[in-house]
This record gives structure tokens, C-alpha cells and sequence, in this order.
């Protein structure tokens, strides 16, 4: 053997490292599901995965805290019902794992107050709740990109709502290491081409949100088969009749998507399969399909939210491992910004 091949054997190539998160907001929504979690699962074999459920992003909005406990633990399970395993993947709960909301700070503190005002979540989350505009639904990206930083994640599956965060976790990870030296793996976002922007079935123009108040606007990925085709069937179009994707048609290129991205099915076979059929017909095939396409992932959570325990297992098991990962990080943090070491 000659040396270089020597060298390729006893240095395999580093994995790359997954990381993403989700909030306990309520059911995972289709868009939820298609946009980011559904990728989670299939990405398993080939890189490093870290998933977790981000809790303490979702108290930037008022929570009922009995709820919000109930709804970690179901997100939790959700997550492995959608295909991940957490025998494979680090699986966790933010709010177990301290070093998130440390590392938080210090991003912080490199972080321009003029670059979080320019956040379209905010400004439409803000728009959204008034009455509660708080510090921490602003400085939210701060937190996120310590999730992400603190793994040294290269790719983050997101939707494309993401998008803008992640833009400026890169630009927070680089002004860290101009400053300190390479500290931080600079990510990039990984987001899907079909589902990356899955958009409400009442209000084809705005993204389809867990937390929206109308029930009928989104799909929980636990929806009845019933219920789903029933909300399919009043989905909003257009007053046309023909099912092709254009310009303007929202509603239609919406469903069309959502067809193609359960049923592989690509646009040209679509509209010549419903050539002459009209929405009626559409829609029905488009919630059948989707109903069927989820009935693995509500088999799947039903039987796992029978095993709380294992469940419960499954979390502290992770958070531990996660503690571990993360600390080495925010070790190596504490030190370049003139921090004694962390004492646990
Ligand atoms: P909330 O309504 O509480 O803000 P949400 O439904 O927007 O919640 P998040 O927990 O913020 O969901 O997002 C989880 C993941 O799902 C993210 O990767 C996000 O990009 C993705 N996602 C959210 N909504 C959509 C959508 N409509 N289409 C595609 N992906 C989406
Ligand atoms: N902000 C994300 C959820 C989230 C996340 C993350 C995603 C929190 N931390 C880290 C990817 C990586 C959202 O609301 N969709």
C-alpha cells in the first residue's frame, strides 16, 4: 500500500453535520413537514444529524405553559414518528441543554442592533402581536444561530422562510472569527427545492404557519384523512378551470406543489392528467393523496406516545450527548472573549 493511500484510510473523510430545529408551536403543519422535517429523516445515513425541538424560541410568543410542556414532549415524538432515529441522530430538547442560551449571549454581543431590525420574521411577528413586541422575539436569530454554532453544523435543512437567518448566522460566525481566529464553521442552508415554501389554504400569499388561528388555513401532518381532504376541498383558488401553473394562479401552483411533493409527479404530468377536470377533481385527488402519504407518520406518533418513557429515555440521553458536543464550543468561546472556564 503506498502512503497515500494509507493516509485516505486512517483519515476517513469527516461527516458533514446536520443540524435543525423545530418549535413546539402546535402540530407540525404539511408545509412544516415538507419544507423541513420529512428531509430530516432521509439525511441520516450520510451526515452527522442534530435535530431538536426549540422550545425556547417558541416562548418569544405567549404560551400557555401547560400546553407548551405537553406539546414539547408530542413535537418531540412527532419528530421521530416523521423518520428520525434516535439512534442515528442527536436528539434533543433546547431548554435541556444550558449551553444554547449561554452561547446566545455573547452572540449577542456581536450582533448590530440595525441587522436584527431588517429581519422580515420580526417585523411580521411584531406586526402580528402588538401587544408583545419583547426583547427576545428581536434578538431570536442570536439564539438560533447559537444552536447552530455551537455543533459546528456546515448544512441547516430549512424552509425558505429560514433563509434570512441563516444569513445572518453566517455573517455573526464570520465577525466572531475575524475577530478571534477560526472558531466557528460558517453554515450553509440547505433548503428543498419542492415544499421549501408550502403557503396557507386559505391565503395562497402567505406561508402556511402552525400557529395561524384559522384551523382551515393549514394541514396538521395529524389531521384526519377526512378532515385533510375536507380542507383541501375549500382550499382557495382562482375562478379559472384550468389546472396549470402560472404566474398569479397562487392557489393552484400551492396545490400543484403539494401534489408533486407527495407524489413525485412533476408539473407537466399533472396538468395533463387533470387536462379537462377542473379544481373539483384536483382537490380531491390532492387531499387522498396527502392523507395517504401521512398515515405512516400518525401510526407512527400514536404508538409512540403510548411510551413516554421511552421517550423520555430517548431526550435525556441526547441532551446529554449534546451537553457534551456544545460544551467544547462554548469552552473554546469563554476563552477567546477573556472568560475563565465554565464551572459545571
Ligand atoms: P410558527 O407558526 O409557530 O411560527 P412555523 O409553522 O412557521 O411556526 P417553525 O417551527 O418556525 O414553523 O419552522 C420549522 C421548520 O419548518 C423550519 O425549517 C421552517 O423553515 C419550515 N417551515 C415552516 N413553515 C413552512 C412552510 N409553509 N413551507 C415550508 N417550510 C416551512
Ligand atoms: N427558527 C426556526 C427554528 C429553529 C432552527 C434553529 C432551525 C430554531 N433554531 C436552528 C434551524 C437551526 C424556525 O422557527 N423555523
Amino acid at each position: 500500500m503506498s502512503e497515500t493511500e494509507q493516509t485516505a484510510q486512517a483519515k476517513p473523510e469527516r461527516k458533514k453535520v446536520i443540524l435543525s430545529g423545530i418549535q413546539p408551536t402546535g402540530v407540525f403543519t404539511l408545509g412544516n413537514y415538507l419544507g423541513a422535517v420529512r428531509n430530516w429523516g432521509q439525511m441520516q445515513e450520510d451526515y452527522n444529524c442534530a435535530y431538536f425541538i426549540a422550545n425556547l424560541h417558541a416562548i418569544t410568543v405567549r404560551q400557555d405553559p401547560a400546553k407548551l410542556r405537553q406539546q414539547t414532549v408530542a413535537s418531540y415524538a412527532l419528530l421521530l414518528a416523521c423518520g428520525v432515529d434516535p439512534q442515528k441522530s442527536l436528539t434533543f430538547i433546547q431548554s435541556h441543554v444550558p449551553t444554547h442560551a449561554e452561547l446566545s449571549w455573547v452572540l449577542s454581543c456581536y450582533t448590530q442592533f440595525g441587522e436584527l431590525s431588517r429581519m422580515t420574521q420580526f417585523k411580521d411577528k411584531s406586526a402580528k402581536h402588538p401587544e408583545n413586541v419583547n426583547v427576545g422575539l428581536f434578538t431570536y436569530p442570536d439564539l438560533m444561530a447559537a444552536d447552530i454554532l455551537l455543533y459546528q453544523a456546515d448544512l441547516v435543512p430549512v424552509g425558505a422562510d429560514q433563509k434570512q437567518h441563516l444569513e445572518i448566522t453566517r455573517d455573526i460566525a464570520t465577525r466572531f472569527n475575524n475577530v478571534h481566529g477560526n472558531v466557528f464553521t460558517v453554515p450553509e442552508p440547505y433548503i428543498p427545492k419542492l415544499g421549501a415554501r408550502i403557503m396557507s389554504l386559505a391565503d395562497p400569499t402567505k406561508k402556511m404557519s402552525k400557529s395561524d388561528e384559522n384551523q382551515n388555513a393549514f394541514v396538521s401532518i395529524l389531521d384526519a384523512p377526512e378532515t385533510i381532504v375536507k380542507k383541501f376541498k375549500r382550499a382557495v383558488t382562482d375562478s379559472e378551470a384550468e389546472v396549470v401553473y402560472r404566474e398569479g394562479k397562487d392557489g393552484i401552483n400551492n396545490l400543484m406543489g403539494i401534489y408533486s411533493a407527495v407524489t413525485g409527479d412533476s408539473f407537466e404530468t399533472i396538468q395533463r392528467d387533470f387536462a379537462g377536470r377542473g379544481y373539483g377533481d384536483f382537490k380531491q385527488a390532492v387531499g387522498e393523496a396527502v392523507a395517504e402519504h401521512l398515515r405512516p407518520v400518525r401510526e407512527n406518533f400514536d404508538r409512540l406516545m403510548k411510551d413516554k418513557a421511552y421517550l423520555e429515555q430517548c431526550y435525556t440521553e441526547g441532551a446529554k450527548k449534546a451537553l457534551a458536543i456544545s460544551s467544547r464550543t462554548l469552552e473554546k468561546v469563554y476563552h477567546k472573549v477573556g472568560f475563565t472556564k465554565p464551572i459545571r
